[in-house]
């Protein structure tokens, strides 16, 4: 394990360790439609002690041209250096969740994902060809923890809350998905992106920060999410830990509406040690040092819950509003989160 993979790990264990000074939440109005975070956001509510709540959330994420840096790239510029280009990629995540609350303080998750990579291609000869890794992700079991709340009263009275969360991803996805190339008598293992799984166990700690017009309109919230990936998978590599930053602020536009805006801040690290049976040279994505990146993001969306039912229903859509990708790489264009919740 590297050094650095090392901090991270102290880095949780003390966040982990703080959970025992946890406290229930007075004033907070769990049942608002903005109670819950823009549904593109993870563990950002807990439940009431012997509530469950299951959920199926869809992300559905676009990603159209090749960019170096900050600047878009043509397919012959990455065909200056590569054999094969892609052109685009599109992700289908469907994510199955439960969630349980024991008590007040803690709630508990798990997520089963099912992922669907397709990405089309294109050779010197301009020949192109369409690749698919698809299948069960890696599950992830967690908690989520009420690590303090306030409530400040005035002419507009204010609850705040702070959450902590921690989540272990479990090797469950493939890393080792083959497809037909442009040779349909052959396969190919599938470059890193391609793949549905990490391979690794991976931690994803998290620091969640809500606000709450106890009688107004408005609502807000920011969140720290890291993606930090232990050991090595049996392909020889790690990918790239992730650090996402991401804030909103949501209004209430009826009883059971609210709208939310919410800016993202994401930056990723290439992937560490190397697939062998990958060729780097061939294409940009078997390429591990070309796979790192930052990214902002900026999302509308909309909850609206069933008043008396527990359900919920709720929608995102965000577009990048800056990139800086070590590419080439294939820009994001599009990423849009809907979901069902159901409480109980
Ligand atoms: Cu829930």
């Amino acid at each position: 394990m590297s050094a650095r993979k090392t901090r991270s790990l102290l880095l949780t264990t003390a966040l982990a360790t703080t959970f025992a000074s946890s406290a229930a939440v007075a004033h907070w109005e769990g049942s608002r439609p903005d109670a819950h975070a823009p549904i593109g956001v993870m563990a950002d509510h807990t439940h009431k002690t012997g509530e469950w709540m299951f959920s199926y959330r869809m992300m559905h994420m676009e990603m159209d041209g090749n960019r170096n840096g900050t600047d878009r790239i043509s397919t012959s510029q990455v065909h200056s250096q590569f054999a094969v280009a892609p052109l685009r990629m599109e992700m289908e995540m469907h994510m199955l969740g439960a969630m349980y609350a024991p008590n007040d303080d803690v709630t508990l998750n798990i997520m089963v994902p099912y992922l669907k990579n397709s990405m089309d291609h294109v050779n010197a000869a301009n020949a192109q060809f369409e690749t698919v890794g698809e299948g069960i992700g890696d599950v992830s079991l967690g908690g989520i923890f009420n690590l303090s709340s306030k409530h400040v009263d005035g002419e507009q009275p204010v609850q705040h809350r702070l959450l902590a969360s921690l989540s272990l991803g479990l090797p469950t996805g493939k890393d080792d998905i083959r497809d037909h190339g442009l040779n349909p008598n052959m396969t190919m293992k599938l470059p890193y992106p391609m793949q549905v799984g990490s391979g690794t166990y991976n931690l994803m700690p998290g620091i969640t920060y809500l606000g709450q017009q106890v009688n107004g309109n408005y609502s807000w919230g920011a969140q720290a999410m890291a993606t930090i990936h232990t050991g090595t998978n049996d392909e020889g590599y790690s990918r790239g830990d992730k650090l996402q930053l991401t804030s909103w602020i949501a209004r209430l536009l009826s009883e059971n509406v609210s709208g939310s805006v919410r800016i993202t801040g994401q930056s990723w690290e290439g992937i560490d040690g190397q697939d062998s049976q990958l060729m780097p040279g061939n294409v940009q994505t078997a390429n591990p040092a070309l796979l790192s990146g930052k990214r902002a993001d900026l999302s509308l969306g909309l909850n609206v819950k069933v008043p008396g039912t527990g359900h919920r229903f709720a929608i995102e859509v965000g577009q990048p509003v800056w990139q800086d990708l070590d590419g080439p790489q294939l820009e994001t264009d599009m990423i849009i989160t809907a979901g069902w919740q159901w409480a109980l």
